[in-house]
Formats: structure tokens, C-alpha cells, sequence
């Protein structure tokens, strides 16, 4: 049987390196990865170099620059250039040389700022965005429409799917570019070694987020590459190709921060600086398109902590920062 060959862009990310782990295991796939010494995605040239040697089957998009609220707001330049340019250049040089099978990975910070609860997929451009991650929302915007255009005029099969907040092994643990939960779990467990007696969260506690363990991502992302075009499209509309991927389950970041400290087994308070930013106050998925389609998540919460906080400790001395 000839295999198909899989290229995953972005295989040592939180979420290709969970695409690999689970592609790896597959007989009927050729994996295909490049690290940014071989093959920088903000090339256009080696990009197009890239697809025109190797003969590509299916691409996942999973390359990104990607961090959480205060990366956000502090490098929205890189935010906007970086992932405008790798969709750019992935998708375009993929069409280029005939690739037929891509899967874009974008963020539920694609929907407006006070989109209604829980937000569908039609309420893609119908409000203002919140505006800590404009740039970067923008920027995964245009990767849905660069799919759905190549697919309108040239009958390509690019699909996309929207992850609510990720975590897990391989996430970014800087104590201030990360996303909320590998922040906390770092901050909780240094205040555990520490026997620090106080743990400080940014902002009120009040917003809400939806959580999906990483491994949860990646399975979703390879059921929704793998459906039939007639399952898919039973689904979704040619101008409306995304999917939502989540739990459709949220919590407050302080019922969040209580579960880590309970996993982490950090005993003192938790408290609250209202200086800094909430961001969106809530975003909370409807993932009924894909249970539909036949996907449901099956790590919760405390589990996919505890599984994290497991991944945390063999690895932590091996942070850069
Ligand atoms: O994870 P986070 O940065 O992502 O923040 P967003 C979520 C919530 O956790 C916000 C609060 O209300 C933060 O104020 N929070 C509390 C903290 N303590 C901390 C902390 O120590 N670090 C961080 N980072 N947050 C991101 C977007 O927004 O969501 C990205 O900026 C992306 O573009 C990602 O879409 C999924 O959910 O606010």
C-alpha cells in the first residue's frame, strides 16, 4: 500500500508534536517535518522549494506564533506578520504544487469580543474582536479565507478548525508570554517548592475559559482531515468551512486556579490582580457541528492537569526561561 505523506508544519509546537505523536503510530502515513534550521515558514522561496521537491500528500497548518494575553498585547506586530506570512506561504506553495489535503489550525479568538454563548461558527465577522489579540485574530481570519478561497476557485480540500484554549506537554511555561495555564501550573509549583504562602492571578478570576487537553486537539484534527468530503460537507457551507473544536464546557479562571492548586497540592491563597487584563470575558465554544460530525473530547480538566503537571516536572529543567 503506498503511503500518503504528511507534512505537519510546526511539529515541535504544543500541537504538531501532538499530530506527530499520534501520526507516528499509523502505518498507512509518510511523516514528513522540517525544523526552522532546515525550512523557515517566513521564507516564501524555501517554502515553495519545499513543496516542489517533496511530494506532498496532506498538510497540517499547526506552525504559529502563538502566546497568551500579555504576548498578545506586547508583540502585535510579530503576531499579525508571523502567522499572516506562514498561511501565506503554506497554503499558497501547497496549492502551487497540488496539494489536494490541508488542515489550518486557527483560535476561538477569531469570534467577536461579545459574540452570543456559546459561539457558533456564523458568528465568524459578525462584531468587533476583543482587542488584547486583534492582530493575531486577524491574521487566523485570513487563513480560513485562504482556504475557502482556494477551495471556491480551485476546488482545493483545505479545511480548518477553531481550537478553543489548549494545553499540555511541549506548551510555552515563560512566566509572562505564556498562555494562562502553564503560567499558573509554573506559578503554583514554585510557590509549592518555595512554601510560599500566596499565589498572585492576573485579572479578576471572572472571565471564563474552555479548556481542551492538547492530546484531545490532535485527535480532532486528524478526524476532520480524515472524514469523507460528502461527511464534511454535510456539515459545513463552502463559505463557512470552519469547525469549532472544545469541550463546551468553561469554567472561571478562579475555579481554573483552584483545580491547579489542588493538582499541584499548593496549600496557601490565591489572590487576584485586577491590573491586568481580562481579555475577552467569556468564549465558550458550540461543538455541536463536530459532534455532529462525530468527535467529543475525552480528557477533562483535572485530568489533563494532572497529565500536564506529570509532563511538567520530568521536563522543567529543560526550560529555556
Ligand atoms: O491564557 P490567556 O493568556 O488567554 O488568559 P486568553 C486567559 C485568562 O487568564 C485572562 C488570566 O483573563 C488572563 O488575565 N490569567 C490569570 C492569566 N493569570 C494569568 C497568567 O499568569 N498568565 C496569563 N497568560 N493569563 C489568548 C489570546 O487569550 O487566547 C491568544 O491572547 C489565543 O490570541 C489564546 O487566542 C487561545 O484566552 O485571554
Amino acid at each position: 500500500m503506498k503511503k500518503k505523506r504528511v507534512f505537519v508544519a510546526g511539529h515541535k509546537g504544543m500541537v504538531g508534536s501532538a499530530i506527530i505523536r499520534q501520526l507516528s503510530c499509523r502505518n498507512d502515513v509518510e511523516l514528513i517535518v522540517k525544523d526552522r534550521t532546515e525550512l523557515d515558514l517566513l521564507d516564501q522561496k524555501a517554502v515553495d522549494t519545499f513543496f516542489a521537491v517533496h511530494d506532498i500528500d496532506e498538510v497540517y497548518l499547526a506552525a504559529a506564533k502563538v502566546g497568551g494575553i500579555h504576548a498578545n498585547n506586547t508583540f502585535p506586530a510579530e503576531f499579525i506578520y508571523e502567522n499572516l506570512m506562514m498561511e501565506c506561504n503554506i497554503i499558497h506553495s501547497a496549492h502551487r504544487h497540488g496539494v489536494q489535503n490541508l488542515l489550518f489550525l486557527g483560535s476561538s479568538c477569531i469570534y467577536p469580543k461579545l459574540a452570543d454563548q456559546p459561539m457558533t461558527e456564523t458568528a465568524l465577522l459578525t462584531g468587533e474582536l476583543e482587542s488584547t489579540n486583534e492582530p493575531y485574530a486577524i491574521a487566523k481570519i485570513a487563513g480560513i479565507k485562504l482556504c475557502e478561497s482556494y477551495n471556491r476557485q480551485y476546488g482545493r480540500n483545505y479545511r480548518s478548525v477553531m481550537p478553543t484554549n489548549l494545553y499540555g506537554m511541549n506548551d510555552n511555561f515563560h512566566p509572562d508570554n505564556s498562555h494562562v495555564i502553564p503560567a499558573l501550573m509554573r506559578r503554583f509549583h514554585e510557590a509549592k517548592v518555595n512554601k510560599d504562602s500566596e499565589v498572585i492571578v492576573w485579572g479578576t478570576g471572572t472571565p471564563m475559559r474552555e479548556f481542551l487537553y492538547v492530546d484531545d486537539m490532535a485527535a480532532a484534527s486528524i478526524h476532520v482531515m480524515e472524514l469523507s468530503d460528502d461527511t464534511y460537507h454535510s456539515c459545513t457551507q463552502p463559505m463557512l468551512s470552519h469547525i469549532n473544536v472544545g469541550t463546551g464546557v468553561d469554567c472561571t479562571i478562579r475555579e481554573m486556579a483552584e483545580t491547579m492548586a489542588k493538582v499541584i497540592g499548593f496549600k496557601g491563597s490565591v489572590s487576584f490582580d485586577s491590573t491586568k487584563p481580562d481579555g475577552t470575558p467569556r468564549k465558550l465554544m458550540d461543538v455541536s457541528r463536530l459532534a455532529d460530525l462525530g468527535w467529543m473530547f475525552t480528557t477533562d480538566l483535572e485530568g489533563g492537569l494532572t497529565k500536564t503537571y506529570q509532563w511538567f516536572l520530568e521536563n522543567q529543567n529543560s526550560f529555556r526561561n
